[in-house]
């Protein structure tokens, strides 16, 4: 079947039968599977599943990106806490769960309000009450949008304080360095003088990044083949998930993870009405997971126009958390 007849015939259409979030998921698809090497954006994996997958994976023995990561804001909260000064606004870009700005909460003179921004936060309806009483004088005002637009976003929420962004768990390396370069200038124009906490896991020993992306139970396994499953169930496609393979390495040269999902058979899939061949082998590019050395990270944000400021690390030096100033 010729590919821009079908992609431009009704039933094809994404838009045509599905809500908004369903569309572009749909939109990507298409577009992923057209495209050669196959590749999708990651933000496609935090359905509810996924993002129950995601929790998971944060738990494991494995993946210490998460638990180093509350280990240095746990150790450094204060200091964090006098870099962002009182009545703050933060802005979290990529928000989860509220856990890690609890921690900074905590630690914070008299916060203004709490913005956690994801692409949707229906998760953080009830934890809203649960802050606004544990922090008296706090405004928690969930934001649903698309956090990589970030100048759009903190433009829709004009600053009630000193406007300070929170960036945690590394998901700037889920962008390539030309998209985190973009995002860090779009933050350093919308915080108006304030300040930036990010989050950067480093480069390392590669077998310990292959654990972590490799989990002994699969479950990043489950997490990677989930989008196909979201994919069958929003949008009717028919992949077989279990006949896909969890691939993850690192790749020294660009200083990344790869993730893929690797056809372990020759197959066809259906998505909106097209037909897609799979060879036995061929890969679907589901995600990047940049490592960054901590100058590296530093020039990447004196590249946007923001001022690097102090880096704290464990004692491993397996992840960074940094400090950039936006200037007025
Ligand atoms: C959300 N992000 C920072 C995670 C990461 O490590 O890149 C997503 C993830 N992918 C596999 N495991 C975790």
């Amino acid at each position: 079947m010729d590919m821009d007849a079908a992609l431009n015939s009704r039933k094809t259409d994404p838009a045509a039968t599905t809500s908004p979030a369903a569309a572009e998921f749909g939109a990507a698809m298409l577009q992923a599977l057209r495209r050669r090497p196959r590749s999708i954006s990651p933000k496609f994996f935090y359905d509810p599943d996924g993002a129950a997958l995601f929790e998971q994976i944060c738990g494991l023995d494995e993946y210490y990106l998460t638990r180093t990561e509350i280990a240095i804001l746990r150790e450094h909260a204060q200091d964090i806490a006098r870099l962002i000064g009182p009545r703050a606004d933060l802005v979290e870009f990529g928000a989860g769960t509220p856990d890690k700005a609890r921690i900074v909460l905590d630690a914070l003179p008299s916060p203004a309000r709490y913005a956690p921004v994801d692409l949707s936060v229906d998760h953080l309806t009830g934890a809203k009450d649960d802050l606004e009483r544990s922090y008296p004088g706090l405004s928690v005002e969930p934001l649903a949008a698309d956090f990589g637009r970030p100048l759009a976003v903190l433009m829709q929420c004009p600053s009630v304080g000193r406007r300070v962004g929170l960036f945690l768990g590394s998901t700037i390396g889920n962008l390539s360095p030309e998209q985190a370069r973009d995002f860090l200038s779009g933050v350093a124009a919308g915080l108006g003088g304030g300040g930036l906490l990010v989050g950067v896991d480093l480069v390392k020993d590669p077998a310990v990044l292959h654990r972590a992306y490799n989990d002994a139970d699969g479950i990043t396994a489950a997490f990677n083949r989930n989008l196909l499953s979201r994919a069958n169930r929003e949008l009717g496609t028919d992949f077989d998930p279990l006949s896909f393979d969890h691939y993850a390495f690192y790749e020294p040269c660009e200083q990344r993870i790869e993730m893929h999902l690797v056809s372990s058979r020759r197959q066809t899939v259906r998505v909106c009405g097209c037909a897609f061949e799979f060879a036995q082998g061929e890969t679907l590019h589901t995600e990047n997971s940049y490592k960054y050395t901590v100058e590296g990270f530093r020039d990447l944000a004196r590249g946007a126009g923001l001022v690097p400021g102090p880096v704290w690390c464990d004692a491993q030096h397996r992840f960074s958390l940094h400090w950039l100033a936006a200037q007025r």
